[in-house]
Formats: C-alpha cells, sequence, structure tokens
C-alpha cells in the first residue's frame, strides 16, 4: 500500500498485490504531464488510452530501423517486416484466443471493422423484409453503418431497449429476436454507461433463430479478458488506440467459415491472386480484407500493446479497477447536485454523470483547468442520450493506471464547479 494526498484528504491507495502501481504509471510518461500548470489527472481513457513506453518502442524501432513494406519483397529487410506484422496478428489471436491468425483482419480501428461486416457480409444478404437488431446503448459506429445496409437492402433496424439502470431490457427479447432477425450487433460494454452486457445469453438466442452477432468490443478489451469462445460472437471488433495501442489500427475477428464466404469490400494491392482485365481472383483471408498497404509500424505497436496487456496480473487489474469504480461512485455520492447514468451490476470502471443546472461542457471546461481530462458529451450516443432525457453527460474513464487519489481529484474539481455555477 502507498500513501499519497489531494488537497484536502489523505487517501490509501488500495491496489492489490499483484499491481505496483508506481511502477505501472511510470510506464506511461504522459501521466507526468502538467496541464494548465496543475498534474494531469487523465480519465477519459474511453476515448483513448495512454500508451505505454513499450508499444511506442516497438513502432519507433520498427519506423528507425526495420521499415519496409510488407508481403512483397523478396529483400531481408521486408521480409524482417512480414514476419513482425503476422507476429502482431498471432499476438491478436492469442489475446482473443481465436482458433486461427486468419480469423484476424486488421483494420483502421472497431469503425472500420463494424463497416466491412456491414458491407461485406450483411449488404449482399439481407432482403427487405429482413431485421438487423441492435441494443439502444450503442455508439453512432454500430448505427450508422447498420442504417446503410438498411437503406440499401430495405432490412429493418429493431432495437433492444435500456432500463432505468443501464441494462438491457431482455424481458421483450422474444419481441424484437424473430425469425426475420439476421444479424446482432450489440457492445460488449457501453461507452457511456460501462455496462458490461450479457453477450452470450443474446449469442445464444440469437443463434436459435440464425442470426448472426457481431461485437463492439471497443469498450471491453481494456478492461476485460475476452475469450471468443465463451462469449459465442461471430465477428469482434475492437480499437487499438483504446487498449494501450496506437491509433489507425484495430482488428475484425470473424469465424472462419463467414470471412472465407464474404467477397471483398475493398479492392487493390496486397488482396489479389491473380488479376486480368477481365476477372480478378482473391488472395485467402486475411489479405483479401486488407487492400493496400496496411499501417504495418500501428500493427507492430497493437503486437506490443497485446503482449503488455497479457504481461498484466489481470486478477490484480480487475481487483483495482472494481475498486476504482466503486470508490469513485461511492464519492460522487458526496457531490450536491450530481446525478449517475448507468448504475448496473456489471460495470468496468467509468461513471456518467450529470451536474444538477450546469452544462456538461462547462463541468469539462472547469475540470480542464484543474488538470482534469474527461469527456463532457453525447459519447456519439445519441439515442442513449434521449433515452436518460439529457443533451449529454460528463464521463470518467479509469484505466488499471488511475488512482484513488485522481478521483479524489475529480471530486474537488467537482465541489469547485458548483462553487462556480453557484
Ligand atoms: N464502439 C464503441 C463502443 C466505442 O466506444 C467507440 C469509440 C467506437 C465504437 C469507435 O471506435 P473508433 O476507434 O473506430 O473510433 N468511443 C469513443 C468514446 O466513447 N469517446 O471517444 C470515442
Amino acid at each position: 500500500m502507498t500513501l499519497s494526498s489531494t488537497r484536502d484528504r489523505t487517501v490509501v491507495e488500495s491496489a492489490p498485490a499483484g499491481l505496483d502501481l508506481a511502477r505501472l504509471r511510470s510506464e506511461f510518461p504522459i501521466l507526468r504531464t502538467r496541464v494548465h500548470g496543475k498534474p494531469l489527472v487523465y480519465l477519459d481513457n474511453a476515448a483513448t488510452s495512454q500508451k505505454p513506453r513499450t508499444v511506442v518502442e516497438a513502432e519507433a524501432d520498427f519506423s528507425l530501423l526495420e521499415n519496409a513494406n510488407v508481403h512483397r519483397g523478396v529483400h531481408a529487410l521486408s521480409q524482417r517486416a512480414t514476419a513482425a506484422y503476422d507476429r502482431a496478428r498471432e499476438e491478436v489471436r492469442t489475446f482473443l484466443g481465436a482458433s486461427h491468425a486468419s480469423e484476424i483482419v486488421f483494420t483502421a480501428g472497431t469503425t472500420a471493422a463494424i463497416n466491412l461486416v456491414a458491407q461485406s457480409y450483411a449488404r449482399p444478404r439481407l432482403r427487405s423484409g429482413d431485421e438487423i437488431l441492435l441494443t439502444g446503448m450503442e455508439h453512432h459506429s454500430n448505427i450508422v453503418p447498420w442504417q446503410l445496409v438498411a437503406q440499401a437492402t430495405g432490412a429493418r433496424i429493431r432495437v433492444i431497449p435500456v432500463t432505468g439502470s443501464g441494462e438491457l431490457d431482455l424481458a421483450g427479447l422474444n419481441e424484437v429476436l424473430t425469425e426475420r432477425t439476421r444479424l446482432v450487433a450489440l457492445a460488449h460494454v457501453s461507452n457511456v454507461l460501462g455496462t458490461v452486457n450479457p453477450v452470450r445469453q443474446i449469442a445464444d438466442r440469437a443463434h436459435a433463430v440464425g442470426a448472426t452477432v457481431l461485437v463492439d468490443g471497443a469498450q471491453a478489451v481494456p478492461h476485460i479478458r475476452v475469450d471468443l469462445e465463451a462469449l459465442g460472437a461471430d465477428f469482434y471488433a475492437a480499437s487499438g488506440h483504446k487498449m494501450f495501442g496506437p491509433t489507425g489500427i484495430g482488428f475484425l475477428y470473424g469465424r472462419a467459415a463467414l470471412l472465407d464466404a464474404m467477397p471483398p469490400w475493398q479492392g487493390g494491392g496486397g488482396m489479389i491472386q491473380n488479376v486480368t482485365f477481365e476477372e480478378t481472383t482473391y488472395a485467402p483471408v486475411p489479405a483479401k480484407f486488407e487492400a493496400g498497404t496496411p499501417p504495418i509500424a500501428q500493427a507492430i505497436g497493437l503486437g506490443a500493446a497485446v503482449r503488455w496487456l497479457r504481461s498484466l496480473d489481470w486478477s490484480a487489474v480487475e481487483a483495482h479497477e472494481a475498486d476504482l469504480l466503486a470508490y469513485a461512485t461511492e464519492r460522487l455520492a458526496d457531490v450536491p447536485g450530481v446525478r449517475l447514468i448507468g448504475t448496473a451490476t456489471e460495470k468496468v470502471s467509468m461513471v456518467s454523470f450529470v451536474v444538477d443546472r450546469v452544462h456538461p461542457h462547462d463541468v469539462g471546461t472547469v475540470l480542464d483547468l484543474q488538470g482534469i481530462a474527461v469527456r463532457a458529451s453525447h459519447h456519439c450516443a445519441q439515442p442513449l442520450m434521449r433515452h436518460f432525457g439529457v443533451a449529454g453527460t460528463v464521463r470518467a474513464s479509469f484505466a488499471a493506471y488511475n488512482t484513488r487519489a485522481e478521483v479524489n481529484a475529480l471530486i474537488d474539481g467537482l465541489l469547485e464547479v458548483r462553487k462556480v455555477f453557484a
């Protein structure tokens, strides 16, 4: 246990034995930055997490010492780059527990992965009268691509409603999940509420009516040990930059049989077997879906992030994050006029809230002046905002490196907000 103090109180950091917080934080130089003359308190991890030195070094070392294009050179450097790129794919496969590395397609991120499934899997298959089932807590990235497919095919979008506590209301699932449902797309973890959805239960029900299941894992991968087999997902999408890796890279897991049957979405170099002006045959998966030069350094950085994640003591990380969530929830109750949005039983470590009579942007600005980074907006989940009858919320999202002292700073910051807008 280590002692640290904030302005108003001494706090006992209760990180479990398997997690040396000071050492963990030292791997993230940005956490020592000052903002507006104050120590940075970074609580916007759901937007993008910070990157440990090992990730940045893996990318930089590749770019400085080994840079070459992949899959096209006979020269040694290109072969080394190809091997490093393939190793990164293998890291992601191991991380997810997928059977084959060919089931991992590198994409620009979650958004690109979902659009790939929408355009290549759903669009050619869906017909008028078919249904796509979403949930009321989806990020726009898991809504708009399906609307594009619905517009093109005549399919209809249906929605699993959300309860007042921010959980999926499964009581009426039989009404929205029917023989007409061809695809179910849902978040593993909500980016606003932190709710962990019962993916297995929904996947089983979806499979029983013959529907395919896509899971948006963007907010799950930094917090939860994902086990694809246990989840029952047919597709799983995530972004590198939310899991301590680089921007510009993410992945789509797809069951081999589904990926094999899908036509390419984008054409170009790297995805072909043979090209004539009359006809082109395609490379096997995953290359079929990776047209053009991929983000090689970023993929290598993602591989390093996954290695880094796997090196953590996960039971200690989970215990620490659960403690941060419980502590933040308890302390927020001390701030007059704060209302928590999202109180699910199963939650990752984030808190969304509104402050009575103060716009979320104003809360965010006053916190920023104290060095505290939160997100204050609709969080790209406008339908969910409407459900809760708010224009936006303030969201503090924690990562493994955050501390109780930082929760205290947030609370002090909110007390300051109350003073400024008294
Ligand atoms: N799905 C979920 C659940 C997300 O939280 C996000 C990004 C995306 C998809 C899109 O990810 P991208 O990497 O392709 O942009 N969410 C957020 C957020 O909550 N704050 O900033 C970005």
